[in-house]
């Protein structure tokens, strides 16, 4: 063991030393990627439609990178019916029990889909949370912000996609939900806002491509305080605006290199 790293610290010497002694080559600065960006708010099933087209077909969950189209997580399909209403949904389900690319972290407890509009953690919940897709909406448990991450389809490859949209329910306060993508190097390449909601169904919509694929993070900010028993919404006596999400809708993931 001792000689295999040995002999592989001696070969990233050498290759330092070689890459160090070239001075030849000049890095041109890569221009910053342009981004679109598509806004909802009350009936918002139109531009998600738009947005979904513009990303190109569905690929379902079909394993492997494919060389084009989308890939769509709605919450509602029976495989996640073990794990509905609790706070242990797993981080990547996404990308082993159903092969859509997509992990997530959170800085909180854990994760949940509801079918309940979470009236189970608080019943006032009940009147402020709506579905966009029948019934199933997300959200971390303990933080309000959670990160979605890109893998190749089935495989724990990272990869990057070239567009991100995502519903929310009850954006109460302007410019607190939020989307922040990131580049593989980890350079931020813009925040966007949800809009507030505008109507009775509450929902809102959010998304952003580019003309490559160069997201490989995105950090989703769900307005100003986490999900609790006992926490109001600002619009029902609470302090803090809660905000859940529903469907997000990404590239086709793209191994990164
Ligand atoms: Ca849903
Ligand atoms: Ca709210």
């Amino acid at each position: 063991m001792h000689r295999t790293k040995l002999v592989a610290l001696a070969g990233a010497m050498v290759m330092a030393a070689a890459c160090g002694d070239d001075k030849s080559i000049t890095n041109p600065v890569p221009p910053l990627p342009q981004a679109t960006v598509s806004t909802a708010t009350g009936d918002i099933a139109a531009t998600v439609d738009a947005f979904r087209n513009l990303l190109g077909a569905s690929n379902g969950a079909t394993a492997g990178e494919q060389a084009t189209g989308r890939r769509e997580i709605n919450w509602d399909g029976a495989g996640a019916n073990p794990f509905d209403n609790q706070n242990n949904f797993p981080a990547d389900f996404f990308n082993t029990n159903v092969k859509s690319g997509a992990v997530f972290t959170t800085a909180g407890t854990g994760f949940r889909n509801d079918s309940t509009d979470f009236a189970e953690i608080n019943p006032t919940y009940g009147a402020q949370f709506n579905f966009f897709s029948a019934k199933k909406i997300f959200a971390p448990i303990g933080s309000n912000q959670l990160d979605q991450l890109f893998q190749v389809a089935g495989q724990p490859t990272p990869a990057v996609v070239r567009g991100f949209g995502i519903v929310f329910s009850d954006v109460d306060l302007a410019t607190k939900t939020t989307i922040e993508v990131f580049a593989k190097d980890g350079s931020s390449l813009g925040v966007f806002a949800a809009p507030v909601r505008s109507d009775a169904s509450g929902l809102s919509f959010v998304g952003v491509t580019f003309d490559q694929a160069v997201i490989a993070r995105v950090r989703i900010t769900l307005g100003t305080g986490a999900l609790g028993t006992g926490v109001n919404d600002v619009t029902d006596g609470g302090t803090a605006d809660l905000v859940v999400l529903d469907n997000v809708i990404y590239g086709e993931p793209h191994q990164s290199f």
